[in-house]
């Protein structure tokens, strides 16, 4: 197949190769046999078992894991009517005039995307969503949407499970063919950190619609319309998805001091996304910030001002969310967000299981089959444990929050983050100058990747005790964190009111910040000539999409693509081995391919010889298998 590769290597078939074509793609020329499935994974729990999963930073060997239950299904049963089977055949405009007519409150589940992003650092593995997918739609048809993509899972995916985003979606689609699936896409910023050229956001929209997603939720972390146009448009153009355009909630409507984020600001933001042409609205409570009698205040008059669903999504952090969609659903909210109980609450969204216990007689009572959540929720009580090293530690919500206001996925890191910048003991002055730095930058929208910028902003004061005085006296002779330089300079686009001069003056030391949008000072890609060039650097790669992974994180995919390399497709192997190896006489059974099962079992482990090499003696189907292994401690 080595020759196949080489004639079938775009180079090669433009009649371009020279002599040199062997000396810039040696990997063409590897004659070495490949090895198969098997040996791979041999060799990646061999290195696990000596060396350890580098992300997993503190092992208890004491843990025993109980078997994660799937509740029961009809495998061979049809499934049933659910929202995509509707969208399908109502189309987009009558569709959303469905969800309007709904007495009942609809919910999206969010476990499979924020609700482990908010509590498990977003490592939650495909396998793990996968066994429960079918069984979830053919169970729960009634739901609005699952939300099961983008955000944090686009990258954490790739960079610490060696998995590709878009063979998880694929999973996905083809396991819920009857539910919508939804995504979280950061505007101009897709599901990176940046701004990426116009066409690169175009062309991403259209491969996430075409690969399985039906909802897209739109936000730009300062809130400014001008950068969402880009994205929105390409929803509505090229795709037959929903539009779901957000406002990011942030302040409190309600209170007397808030002169930035007041009610008129949201109702303005609101009828700007209708009119760019949304087919739904989201607020966006990315912090748990939406107090209950806020809500009240803020979807009603957001029902009289804009004609398109409102979709509520919050954090659990402060504990009091229940009562916020409460007085959101008496204010006559579409729908809400809910996380199954195992994986909800605190930093992640309201508790699924509860919230349709709540609504048990009440008059906007959606009917679920509560008992059948439960057992869901049980299957991730037990997958959870999995997870134990990317908890967060948090034991009780905090009202804190309406102080800090750090987004959920970032409250439940900051800690991690802080004892790895060895800020460990300085996480209550952390949090505080969370705050301090977002006043100094203006009281911004915060949310990825605003958030991130005011987070690296509150570690370098806390790092360096700097004062919010200090910043602004002494900012000359600082030097600022990159990004920080950069959402100064516009790169993140612009918040309402500007930037303050001040911050903006002493962080830039006489460089002229941008005002319009960053995106527009980026070149168009040229797909053609750049895919190419792709598919040369990366011959065994997965076509167009996995280009697209790479356009969104150069680093992290070409890492992706070596671990792939060396162990194949890790996302086979199940989570407790991928993380945690094999203890001695541990089996375990993996599904290499469709159809085909390979028994593992761990022997024997020797010592290091003279070289540090480590034997594994595994037994795969009987037979016994031994794998060397540099033991790197
Ligand atoms: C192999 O030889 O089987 C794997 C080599 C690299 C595989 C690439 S990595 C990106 C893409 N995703 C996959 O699962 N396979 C390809
Ligand atoms: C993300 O962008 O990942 C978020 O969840 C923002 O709330
Ligand atoms: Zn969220």
């Amino acid at each position: 197949s080595f020759l196949l590769n080489v004639i079938s290597h775009p180079i090669f078939q433009r009649g371009e190769a020279r002599v040199s074509f062997i000396e810039t793609h040696p990997e063409l020329f590897d004659l070495r046999k490949p090895q198969d499935r098997s040996t791979r994974v041999l060799n990646y729990l061999a290195d696990v078992i000596v060396n350890g999963n580098p992300e997993v930073k503190k092992k208890d060997d004491s843990k025993i894991f109980r078997t994660p239950i799937v509740p029961a299904f009809d495998t061979y049963g049809p499934y049933p009517t659910g929202n995509r089977d509707r969208l399908k055949e109502l189309g987009r405009e009558q569709f959303t005039q469905w969800v309007k007519d709904q007495k009942c409150v609809l919910y999206t589940d969010t476990t499979f995307r924020d609700g482990h992003q908010s509590l498990l650092a977003t490592r939650v593995r495909t396998q793990d969503l996968q066994k429960v997918a079918e069984g979830f739609a053919k169970n729960h048809p009634e739901l609005f949407s699952m939300e099961v993509w983008g955000g944090a899972t686009f990258d954490v995916a790739m960079r610490f499970l060696y998995e590709s985003p878009w063979k998880r979606l694929e999973a996905l689609r083809e396991a819920m063919p009857n539910m919508l699936l939804q995504m979280l896409f950061r505007g101009s910023n897709a599901v990176g950190y940046s701004a990426y050229p116009d066409n690169l956001i175009e062309k991403f929209v259209e491969k996430s619609w075409e690969t399985g997603i039906d909802v897209f939720r739109i936000f730009d972390s300062l809130n400014w319309v001008e950068a969402m146009k880009v994205s929105i448009r390409a929803v509505r153009e090229r795709t037959d998805a929903l539009c779901e355009a957000a406002i990011c909630y942030t302040g409190d409507v309600l209170s007397p001091k808030q002169h930035k984020y007041t009610l008129q600001y949201y109702l303005d933001m609101a009828r700007q996304l209708e009119d760019e042409g949304a087919h739904l609205l989201a607020i966006k409570d990315m912090a748990g910030l939406l107090k209950p009698l806020s809500a009240e205040v803020l979807v009603s008059e957001l029902k009289k001002a804009v004609s398109i669903p409102i979709h509520l999504h919050t954090h659990d952090t402060a504990g009091i969310q229940a009562a916020t969609y409460l007085k959101a659903i008496d204010s006559g909210v579409d729908i809400v967000d809910c996380a199954l109980g195992a994986l909800s609450g605190l930093t992640s969204q309201p508790n699924f299981n509860s919230v349709v216990a709540m609504m048990e007689g009440h008059e906007r009572e959606c009917k679920m089959n509560l008992p059948s959540l439960n057992a869901y929720s049980n299957y991730w009580e037990d997958v959870r444990e999995y997870y134990y090293p990317f908890e967060s530690g948090m034991k009780a919500s905090s009202a804190e929050v309406y102080e800090n206001e750090i987004p959920g996925g970032q409250y439940s890191n900051l800690k991690p983050q802080a004892i790895a910048t060895g800020l460990g003991d300085k996480f209550e002055t952390l949090k505080k100058n969370y705050s301090v730095a977002n006043q100094l930058f203006g009281d911004i929208v915060k949310v990825t990747p605003s958030s991130k910028v005011v987070g690296d902003m509150a570690i370098f004061m806390t790092a360096n005790n700097l004062t919010a005085d200090d910043v602004l006296t002494r900012g000359d002779s600082l030097a600022f964190p990159e990004s920080v330089k950069e959402l100064m300079k516009g790169i993140l686009g612009q918040p309402v009111g500007g930037f303050p001069e001040d911050i903006q003056k002493v962080v830039l030391k006489g460089e002229e910040p941008i005002t319009d949008r960053p995106n527009s000072h980026l070149k168009p890609i040229d797909f053609d000539a750049d895919f190419k060039e792709f598919q040369v650097k990366y011959p065994l790669c997965d076509g167009f999409l996995d280009y697209l992974s790479y356009q969104m994180y150069p680093k992290v995919y070409d890492e992706y693509y070596k671990a792939n390399e060396q162990y194949g497709n890790v996302s086979i192997i199940p989570t407790p081995a991928f993380f945690y190896g094999l203890k001695e006489n541990e089996e375990i059974l993996i599904n290499i391919e469709e159809g085909k099962n390979i028994l593992v079992r761990l022997l024997f482990r020797s010592e290091p010889d003279e070289f540090g090499m480590r034997t594994i003696t595994f037994e795969l189907n009987g037979q016994s298998r031994q794998v060397k292994v540099r033991d790197k401690s």
